[in-house]
């Protein structure tokens, strides 16, 4: 290939991984925001106001911006100059071409939060917590957002010593069944999605996964108007597999926002550019994702190595996306690979013969308990399961 041709080739093959709107990519402020302060060391980076942050993210292609109230917001500021900031970042989003699908609330910086928000021992500081977070529901309207994210950081324990575990679970309920009373009323029309973690900043955070989460949406009083939003390195941080916990939640009709990002096990809460770190359950989760065509927000919930610049913030954040495409790419091609189907079809094949099961009758059950099962026949089929992920990982290498 001459160096020409090969250039033209690889813009080609940049040129199909191009963010588009329809791809509903997204950032939070936060995360292009994210000045790379760690426990151990300041800021490296200086202060993106959001209205640049609007601009940047309009540059490379991406679809929403998502805020806590205080990214936008200063939490001491005057109503007045609440509107002021709100006008312009409205006007900023506009030119940019960026919408704001998503809002939530910081209820985890302030000290006030020490000991948590909506399960906090001091009624003052429960009180305070759905405050802010009725104005932030307020502010996310304002934008245009449809779902209200809530992640409850600091709604945890260092000591049991502190309350009954329980009793932060009915604290928990208790406001959330408010939020939902004043998004009725207001005729706001949000959808609550619920995000887990299992700790960090706090020893241990209440509603650790997912799955507990989805156990605690049915016993709300308005069970239809929440569900979660799952964030691959809060389950990873808990050893679980994020994607079933995510195919658990879409099941449930309960997927209604989701964070992506990535994770090495057994680290700190990394926020590592999505796909970085694990490419192949990026991959499950993407396919997954477009097989049963979820069509919210993918947002990323990440931020870029403490030690660039902000080019290398976009480098970052372009990266997000692109891996994203490129493996949504790959799940098309695995899903049109036709050895790939021949086996999925064999493995599942029934042998002549097999009872129906399915929906209980007395007459089928009678059929089935009489049934003689050939243990030994059944055994004979092939479940070729390792040539299946080696497919996979061909795919995912780029060489089938
Ligand atoms: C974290 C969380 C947050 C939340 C955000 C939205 O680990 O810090 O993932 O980034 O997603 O606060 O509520
Ligand atoms: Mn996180
Ligand atoms: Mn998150």
């Amino acid at each position: 290939m001459t160096a020409k041709k090969k250039d033209e080739s690889m813009s080609k093959s940049n040129g199909s991984y191009e963010p588009k709107p329809e791809h509903k990519f997204s950032f939070g402020l936060w995360t292009l925001g994210n000045r790379g302060r760690d426990p151990f060391g300041d800021a490296v980076r200086r202060t993106m106001p959001p209205n640049e942050i609007a601009s940047v993210l309009g540059e490379i292609g991406a679809w929403g911006v998502n805020l806590h109230d205080n990214d936008l917001v200063p939490i001491d500021a005057t109503p007045a100059e609440r509107d002021r900031i709100v006008r312009e970042f409205k006007k900023a989003c506009q030119q940019a071409g960026i919408v704001v699908p998503m809002a939530t609330v910081s209820l985890f910086f302030h000290p006030v939060f020490r000991d948590g928000a909506f399960t906090a021992n001091d009624p003052e500081v429960r009180a305070y917590a759905l405050q802010k977070t009725l104005r932030a529901m307020d502010l996310g309207a304002e934008l245009g957002a449809k779902i209200f994210v809530l992640w409850g950081g600091r709604e945890g324990v260092e000591t049991d010593a502190c309350r009954r575990a329980d009793e932060a679970v009915k604290r928990l309920r208790g406001a959330v069944n408010y939020l939902c009373e004043y998004n009725i009323a207001r005729g706001y029309k949000y959808r609550f999605a619920l995000e887990a973690k299992p700790n960090e900043p706090r020893g241990d955070i209440y509603m650790a996964t997912t799955g507990h989460y989805l156990g605690f949406i049915p016993t709300l009083d308005h069970p239809e108007m929440v569900g979660v939003n799952p964030e691959v390195a809060h389950e990873q941080m808990a050893g679980l597999n994020f994607m079933h916990g995510v195919a658990q939640a879409w099941e449930a009709g309960k997927l209604f926002h989701i964070d992506l990002n990535d994770q090495a096990p057994g680290r700190y809460d990394q926020d590592l550019r999505f796909g970085s770190n694990n490419p192949k359950s990026a991959f499950w989760l993407v396919k997954f994702l477009e097989d049963v065509a979820y069509d919210g927000s993918r947002h990323f919930d990440a931020h870029a190595y403490r030690t660039e610049d902000y080019d290398g913030v976009k480098d970052f954040a372009r990266g997000c996306m692109r891996t994203y495409l490129i493996l949504k790419e790959k799940a098309a091609r695995w899903n049109a690979d036709a050895e790939i189907q021949a086996i999925l079809k064999e493995i599942s094949a029934a042998r002549p013969g097999t009872p129906k099961t399915g929906k209980y009758s007395a007459k089928g059950t009678e059929t089935l308990l009489s049934h003689a099962f050939d243990k030994d026949a059944i055994m004979e089929k092939r479940l070729p399961y390792e040539k299946l992920d080696q497919l996979t990982i061909d795919i995912l290498l780029g060489v089938r």
